[in-house]
């Protein structure tokens, strides 16, 4: 029976040559599944049929076949593993190439916003008030008669009480604020000098609109109040403002005027940053420009709060912060603030 067992070796051989060229050909996982099948099925597989032949042979050719068919299946099986493997490689290097990012392109940005120059100019002026040793309070834009006007030394027949210059809530009785001083009154009555109170804030006036002028418009008010305290200090502090927000060569002017709540009375005004006060279209060549109203508080409005006008005094002042804002960053039109056009905010 020699040449049967010749034969099924040279079978064995054949087999094995066979499969794994043909395994070298396989792309798919699908192809390789089918060739298991094909070649190491256990139930029809090719090596499968061949170890049919086992209970034919004899007792000394069994284990002869019996270890080649092991060492064959082992050889398949070792192979198919290694394709396996390749195969999984190959798509994975695939996939990588497909899906290849580009780690160094550009981020998209996201959109970021920032403050408004009226918040800036707010948030600016308040920190050099309160490096000045100022506080800064805030209140109500609702008020009442009183806070707005009565405290404040202005008398019932006062142009601003008329209807057309105040937004009465409650005709004589309540009101949107004119000014940020009622706070300022709240804050004399709240606590004794000395006083240091800066308010910035919302304020309302009913008034023909245009270029330099809006119903609703920012204030900062500020007051100090206390045994010794004179026109000096209110110069004093005043320039150290205009040198912190407009620049240290800027110079003040003071211009006597008249407040309800004031006696005596100075306007301000700023030496023209575009041309340093030689005279130009800016400041219509006058080399100045009006940048707030003050003066030292009227003894009728300490009285009012409870003060002795022979033992305290005080100054105080207030500015538009559109106003200024407009002289800072050269806008035009004060209506721009409340536009909302971003060409307009972006460039701040
Ligand atoms: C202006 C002028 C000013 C005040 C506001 C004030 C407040 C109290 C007492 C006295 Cl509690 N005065 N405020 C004083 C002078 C001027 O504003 O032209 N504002 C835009």
């Amino acid at each position: 029976m020699i040449g049967q067992l010749e034969d099924i070796l040279a079978q064995l051989i054949e087999l094995r040559e066979r499969a794994i060229a043909e395994l070298e050909g396989i792309t798919t996982s699908a192809q390789l599944d089918e060739w298991d099948t094909r070649y190491l099925g256990r139930n029809r597989g090719e090596l499968k049929n061949i170890s049919a032949v086992m209970p034919k042979l004899t007792k000394e050719e069994r284990p002869v076949i019996g270890q080649k068919i092991n060492t064959v299946k082992a050889a398949l099986e070792q192979a198919l593993k290694d394709r396996r493997e390749a195969l999984k490689q190959r798509e994975m290097l695939q996939r990588l190439e497909q899906e290849r990012l580009d780690v160094t392109l550009p981020g998209r940005t996201l959109p970021a916003g920032h403050m408004h120059p009226l918040s800036r100019v707010i948030q600016e002026s308040t920190d050099i008030f309160v490096r000045m040793g100022f506080q800064i309070v805030q209140g109500p834009e609702v008020e009442t008669d009183y806070y707005n006007f009565q405290a404040l030394n202005v008398p019932t027949d006062h142009p601003a009480r008329d209807m057309q210059d105040t937004f009465w809530v409650a005709p004589g009785e309540i009101l949107l604020r004119t000014q940020t001083s009622p706070m300022q009154i709240r804050s004399m009555k709240r606590q004794r000098p000395p006083i240091r109170v800066v308010v910035p804030g919302k304020v309302y006036r009913n008034e023909a609109l245009d270029a330099s002028h809006e119903a609703v418009f920012h204030q900062i008010e500020g007051l100090l109040i206390d045994e010794y305290c004179t026109m000096a200090d209110l110069k004093g502090v005043l320039e150290r403002f205009a040198h912190e927000m407009f620049g240290p060569e800027r110079r003040l002017r003071f211009r006597g005027s008249y407040f309800p709540f004031t006696e005596p009375s100075a306007e301000v005004d700023i030496s023209c940053a575009s041309c340093n006060g030689t005279g130009c279209r800016v400041c219509k060549y006058t080399g100045w420009l009006e940048v707030l109203g003050s003066g030292m508080v009227h003894p009728k409005v300490l009285r009012e709060v409870g003060y002795d006008p022979a033992k305290y005094r005080g100054f105080a002042f207030g500015m538009g912060v559109e106003r200024i804002a407009m002289l800072k960053y050269g806008v035009s039109d004060i209506r721009l603030f409340s536009g909302n056009d971003l060409r307009f905010l972006r460039q701040f």
